[in-house]
């Protein structure tokens, strides 16, 4: 029988050999990723990848219908491809050899791009894709090829259960349970034991120069409200890593560059040395919709930008610092902004008494007062170049958010919940309100259309820190219909007419819906 043709039957076991195959290149290339490059895993590095060049709508949309799983859901996506890719190269070689091995070289292509383009990827970042595509070419090669003897033994008419077959049977199933062991052995490992959560929780950090002096008054402890502080376990999260980059403070480094005098290189000793102070700092994203929960306040330990950029001396005509994370995400922020000694912008290395969280960009990250997230707070950071709006671009510029993005004032009402009926009498409206870099003058509620109520707030622990307010109420009966406002301490109120979150943030006046149940 010619070798270079399909042999008869055998098409569901090709399959079947195929999809072994796969997971035999999938997991040579998780264990080599495990051993020798553990940033380089192809399959997630595909799928930043996928992430960094879909338009912003499927962005959206994704994230519209898989809230927060929605890099799960790239991922399971990503897997079945993958799965079906594998099942179509095993059908493939079985009609023509060779022809399934250039799909599996195809893909180790395709991975050997992903993995080599990331930012940070070193020469060893090729590997994963290579071994795996190899290891998967000569698993199907043999797989395929002991499925053709089994086949054809069988047309010629040998007697039986064959060796044939039993080798064929053995090969596949031996070659899939290890992948699949191995395979999610190392991904385990790879992901628990990237070490620098090891070093993160062994590390100490110098006693700061000055702490943040909490007024009594500025926390109200009312059930259902927003503490002060938001614990960084609870404190919202929004990045475009799939995967959370992991840097050894040892290996960091900052480079400040661009328009200045002297291009500075900073190590993670040399910038604590600079000494550390602690700011409470709201952080807000420019998605949070009016209502919303992608806020919180923490306080920061940090070193001011400020002082670190006077290292460089930078060149009179710049007006904005690209800061750049290892992962590639960019943030423009106003030089402006950075410099004023009356705004305390800083490099953050602590989060409410420890080291950054991996996912809150250990090791070091800025945080700035008074500007969305996506143009300030670039986390996992390691350079900031000195330039222009005139010159440079960062990450979300051209996917619909304008370059320039100061915090709109806004107020929240965090209890009561819409979702949860209340008994009649007292009760407490309660939430926060901030206007980061100003302050909050005040908050006023309106209940079902009547007069407008002042609320009382907390004693605010800075400008640059939210506020919570309350105000309590006689609450009858039935469905009530709560809105709040406030005001910051410029005289400014807080923009009653609806925007949308793009380009530079939402804006309109929180509404909500209030059942009171009836009395015993
Ligand atoms: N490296 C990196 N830093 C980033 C982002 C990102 O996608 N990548 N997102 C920014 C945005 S949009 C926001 S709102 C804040 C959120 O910070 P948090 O996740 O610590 O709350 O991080 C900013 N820093
Ligand atoms: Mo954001």
């Amino acid at each position: 029988m010619d070798e270079k043709t399909a042999f008869p039957g055998g098409r569901s076991w090709a399959g079947v050999a195929g999809a072994a195959s796969g997971a035999v290149f999938v997991a040579a290339a998780e264990i080599t990723a495990f051993l020798a490059a553990r940033d380089a895993s192809p399959l997630l590095a595909a799928g930043s990848f996928v992430i960094d060049i879909v338009p912003q709508w499927a962005k959206e949309l994704a994230i519209e219908l898989f809230g927060a799983n929605d890099k799960l859901f790239l991922l399971v996506t990503l897997g079945v491809g993958v799965a079906l890719a594998a099942v179509a190269a095993g059908l493939l070689e079985r009609r023509r050899r060779w022809a399934g091995v250039a799909v599996f070289a195809l893909a180790g292509v395709a991975g050997l791009v992903a993995t080599t383009t990331r930012a940070g990827a070193t020469p060893l970042s090729a590997l994963p894709p290579l071994v795996g595509a190899i290891a998967g070419c000569v698993f199907l090669r043999a797989s395929i090829g002991a499925l053709r003897r089994w086949r054809t033994a069988e047309a010629g008419g040998a007697p039986g259960p064959t060796t044939d077959r039993r080798r064929f049977l053995l090969l596949t199933t031996i070659g899939a349970v290890t992948a699949v062991v191995l395979g999610t052995g190392a991904r385990i490992g790879t992901a628990a034991t990237s070490s620098v959560a090891a070093v993160r929780k062994a590390l100490r950090l110098p006693e700061p120069l000055s702490r943040v002096a909490v007024p009594a008054g500025a926390e109200l402890r009312i059930p259902g409200l927003s503490p002060l502080f938001t614990p960084n376990a609870d404190f919202y999260r929004v990045d475009t890593a799939l995967t959370v980059p992991s840097i050894a403070p040892a290996d960091w480094r900052l480079t400040v560059d661009g328009m200045v005098a002297k291009r500075v290189e900073l190590s993670f000793d040399e910038l604590l040395r600079m000494g550390l102070r602690e700011y409470a700092v709201t952080l807000t994203c420019v998605s949070n919709q009016v209502g919303g929960n992608l806020v919180g306040t923490a306080r920061w330990l940090g070193v001011p930008v400020r002082e670190v950029l006077a290292l460089a001396a930078p060149a009179g005509g710049a007006d904005m610092i690209l800061s750049r994370s290892i992962d590639g995400f960019t943030a423009s922020t106003p030089l402006e902004a950075l410099t004023d000694p009356g705004r305390d912008a800083i490099l953050a290395v602590a989060m409410n008494g420890e080291p950054l969280p991996l996912e809150h960009g250990f090791p070091v990250r800025m945080v700035v007062p008074g500007l969305y997230g996506y143009v300030s707070a670039t986390k996992w950071l390691t350079r900031m170049t000195v330039t222009t709006f005139q010159k440079d671009q960062a990450y979300w510029t051209p996917r619909g958010y304008s370059a320039q993005a100061p915090i709109k004032l806004s107020s929240r009402i965090d209890t009561p919940r819409i979702d949860k009926e209340i008994a009649p009498g007292t009760a407490r409206i309660a939430g926060v309100a901030w206007a980061q870099t100003v302050g909050i003058e005040r908050v006023e509620v309106q209940i079902d259309g009547g007069p407008w109520q002042t609320a009382t707030l907390s004693a605010p622990v800075s400008a640059d820190t939210w506020v919570q307010w309350f105000l309590d109420w006689n609450a009858t009966s039935g469905s009530h219909t709560l809105v709040v406002r406030a005001t910051d301490r410029h005289g400014r109120m807080q923009e009653q007419e609806r925007a949308p979150i793009a380009p530079n943030g939402s804006t309109g006046w929180q509404s909500t819906v209030v059942r009171v149940g009836t009395a015993g």
